[in-house]
């Protein structure tokens, strides 16, 4: 399609859908449009691809994730189709900014940070690497909170995303499933002896999928994420007859993650996993038997992925399904199952390794309970004898009353993978240490990766434009070839030039921060970026100390010689995580003292920017110069912020944890600033006990001045705040050794203040980060799974135009 086509059909499809001219049109009437046109463009496409799955017997992977982060995807879209340049042309020629239907689109947030965002890159990837795999999830009515500081605290507003219906996705009636919750389950056995199950009570719920396309990059392959959204079905009406049941019901599939402080939100959680995990596995056996292939073979055509524990017990479900509704013995469909499961553990904190009650999974999925029973009986019997008692007793599934649901998951599949190789390592020798004992071949590590287009050619367009004339355009398609730019490191016109592209970056992000937040910063200092979920690990609060630090320092002294600096903070906190909280409203109280204090001459500022999303994290990482990974070494799992902000050519000063180890090997010690403990060193402490903040408070005056300023008044309206935070340091001995590494940090920190004081050292900093980052791509990740993990192959067969 040429320009002048665009422009007729664009204006064809907006008479036809709204009976208007351009020129009446909302901005939302022609964003409908404009989507209306991309979708139908593609959705040829999308049915050629199952239709060439389907005819070629292909086996396809499902990815299962509680949580998908998509962002806005109307750009994305058209870049992946080839269409950007040519609709923004066409639109500007109509009288449209693209932006401004941009700004239209509701940014989908069906997660909380790093998991889901990882989905969302890996559909991207998977799609455009030609690979035959989906997504498998839930359609929450409404997404992550939307983040509001009222009096410098979090207030979380729903997020109603759907309300003005959502362009991209089908409805698939003719494909919905049931699901069976709850009532009682017993065993009865049929004329020759084999035990069915009868279902008592209980009820049904519909889940009808609504899918959306996953359109690859520019190779007209466009696979499926299959959200399931809960209905009543017509036979149960009867049962929901007043308003609250029907509430009760709906509600059921209407927020993300629900708040899992109380009985009746765990139970809820619960019932979201089984009704996605039901509905997921309910299909892919649907489809498969319709593909007429021996039952005995679905492995050969069918990858499940397990994404967190959250979708565990797709184990038993794949059980229950095949024995009996299909009525295969036992080990046959044990078998099958670990070949078909796959998972990955995406954390090594030990409260994020879900436990479920024996009684509440018995109360909300009866038959899945007597399956994992029989599956964890199985188990013990097996290794009685042949392994150590101990060992058997700790890896089994069930425990103490509650269900384990990372050891069911890893029983239960062939393959357990981390995300970054130091976080592979801790799950082989520590966290899960005992299983790998049990089962070493089943061990790997995939790190993570990033979509390279959504962060690179649709965030920074600036920056892509550099490397077009620097290095050619095959790095759009190779992110390895990222690398030539390493040839440059000593040309100062393409330094000059990625410079130029950063200040760019940085002057909108400037005007961003002027107009949502009435805050002036200077596009000329150096913004200081941390942004990721609010959480103690991640160590907000250290970067915080330091803040207080140089502030207090110019304070004393207003002409220290520092390079202005800007620090600037995204991050939601869980709305039941108190602690986390509290730390978002101290920090924005050192903000409004800071930013309103005129006798330190602009030379800091801090800014915390409101609902840190997708969308967001777009606006800040190309503007970033300077990126904060400073987790607790052994905490963090990988981080995927980290490659967005080296890619877009920000330096990191990190701590040697999750990705960033990877991240120094790829730039070399010279192009990062590492600081703090190790995970060695972490551990060590652990074993020997002899950690004692206090200590370090009473020796060091400069960490007494800045914890003081927590309590002393120096920092107003915190005084709840700052003392709980002051305890979690001195009282409660700092579990995440904030004081312990401070020191450290802040050295590493002047050593950052040194290096951009020369400026062409800098540029030549940021370029090879920028160089190096080509490893980071999903696009590689998913590969790796595809060949070790899924055994899945690209289709090739209508990618010949
Ligand atoms: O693997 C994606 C992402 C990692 O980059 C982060 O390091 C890790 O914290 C995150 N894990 C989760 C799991 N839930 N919890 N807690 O979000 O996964």
């Amino acid at each position: 399609m040429d320009k002048k086509e665009f422009k007729k059909k664009f204006k064809r499809r907006l008479a036809e859908k709204f009976a208007m001219e351009v020129t009446d049109a909302s901005s939302n009437e022609l964003y409908q449009t404009l989507g209306s046109l991309m979708t139908s463009a593609y959705s040829q496409d999308w049915r050629e691809t199952w239709k060439d799955y389907r005819e070629n017997n292909q086996k396809q992977s499902y990815y299962f994730s509680i949580e998908f982060l998509p962002g806005k995807m109307l750009k994305s879209n058209l870049l992946n189709m080839g269409w950007l340049e040519l609709v923004e042309e066409g639109l500007d020629e109509l009288g449209i900014q693209l932006n401004d239907l941009v700004e239209i689109e509701p940014d989908m947030a069906l997660g909380n940070g790093g998991l889901g965002r990882l989905a969302s890159c890996f559909m991207d990837s998977i799609a455009s690497c030609g690979l035959p795999g989906n997504g498998n999830g839930i359609r929450y009515e409404y997404g992550l909170f939307k983040q509001r500081f009222v009096d410098n605290y979090q207030v979380e507003l729903p997020d109603e995303w759907l309300q003005k219906g959502n362009l991209w996705e089908v409805r698939k009636e003719s494909k919905a499933v049931d699901v069976q919750i709850g009532g009682n389950v017993y065993l009865k056995p049929d004329q020759y002896g084999k035990l069915s199950p009868v279902y008592e009570g209980g009820s049904k719920l519909r889940a009808v999928p609504y899918d959306t396309g996953m359109v690859g990059y520019q190779n007209k392959i466009v696979n499926t994420m299959r959200l399931w959204s809960l209905e009543i079905p017509p036979e149960e009406e009867d049962r929901y007859r007043s308003i609250e049941a029907r509430r009760s019901f709906e509600d059921l599939t209407s927020v993300l993650y629900p708040d899992d402080s109380n009985e009746a939100g765990r139970k809820m959680r619960l019932t979201q996993e089984y009704f996605f995990v039901s509905a997921g596995v309910q299909s892919i056996l649907r489809y498969f038997k319709s593909l007429n292939q021996p039952m005995d073979e679905i492995n050969q055509y069918a990858a499940i992925h397990i994404n967190d524990t959250h979708p565990a017990m797709c184990v038993a479900e794949f059980m229950r399904l095949l024995v009996d509704e299909e009525q295969m013995s036992w080990e046959r469909a044990w078998d099958l199952t670990r070949k078909v499961m796959s998972y990955t553990n995406h954390t090594i904190m030990a409260e994020a390794l879900e436990k479920w009650s024996i009684d509440m999974m018995k109360n909300v999925c009866p038959r899945i309970y007597q399956i994992i029973e029989e599956i964890d009986r199985r188990f013990v019997e097996e290794l009685i004898g042949v392994q150590d008692f101990d060992l058997i007793q700790r890896t089994r599934i069930i425990q103490d009353g509650q269900v384990h649901m990372a050891h069911l998951a890893i029983i239960g599949s062939h393959s357990t993978n981390g995300v970054a190789k130091l976080h592979s390592d801790l799950l082989k020798s520590v966290v899960l240490h005992d299983f790998y004992l049990l089962y070493p071949d089943r061990f790997n590590n995939k790190t993570n990766g990033i979509a390279m287009r959504r962060w690179v050619q649709l965030a920074n367009p600036a920056m892509s434009k550099v490397l077009d004339a620097t290095i050619g355009k095959t790095w759009r398609k190779n992110s390895d070839d990222l690398r030539l730019l390493l040839n440059y490191e000593e040309d100062d016109q393409v330094l000059n030039a990625l410079a130029e592209a950063k200040y760019q970056n940085k002057r909108s992000l400037a005007a961003y921060i002027k107009s949502h937040c009435g805050i002036e910063v200077s596009p000329e200092a150096i913004f200081d970026v941390q942004i990721k979920r609010l959480h103690a690990y991640k160590r907000q609060l250290l970067n915080l100390l330091h803040i207080i630090k140089l502030y207090l320092d110019l304070k004393e002294n207003p002409e220290l010689p520092i390079e202005p600096r800007v620090f600037i903070f995204g991050a939601k906190a869980a709305p039941s995580y108190h602690y986390a909280k509290s730390i978002i409203k101290v920090i924005n109280e050192v903000a409004s003292l800071i930013n309103a204090d005129e006798t330190i001459k602009g030379k800091l500022k801090l800014v915390f920017l409101e609902n840190y999303n997708v969308s967001l994290a777009e606006r800040i990482i190309p503007a970033a110069d300077v990126s904060e990974q400073i987790s607790l070494a052994s905490k963090e799992a990988s981080g995927t912020s980290n490659m967005k902000l080296m890619l877009n050519g920000a330096v990191t000063i990190a701590t040697l944890d999750g990705a960033n180890v990877e991240i120094r090997d790829a730039v070399g010690d010279d192009n990062i600033a590492i600081f703090g403990l190790t995970e060695g060193e972490v551990y060590q402490y652990y074993e020997k006990r002899n950690y004692h903040a206090i200590d370090l408070y009473e020796r060091d005056t400069t960490i007494q001045k800045v914890v003081n300023a927590l309590i002393d008044g120096t920092i107003p309206n915190i005084t709840k705040e700052g003392q709980e935070i002051f305890d979690s340091l001195i009282k409660y001995n700092d579990e995440f050794f904030v004081l312990r590494d401070f020191e450290d940090y802040c050295a590493a920190q002047m050593s950052v203040n040194q290096a951009y004081q020369d400026t062409r050292r800098w540029r030549q900093i940021s370029l090879r980060n920028t160089a190096n980052a080509g490893r980071f791509s999903s696009d590689r990740t998913v590969q790796q799974y595809a060949d070790d993990i899924w055994q899945i192959e690209p289709l090739f067969a209508h990618n010949d135009n």
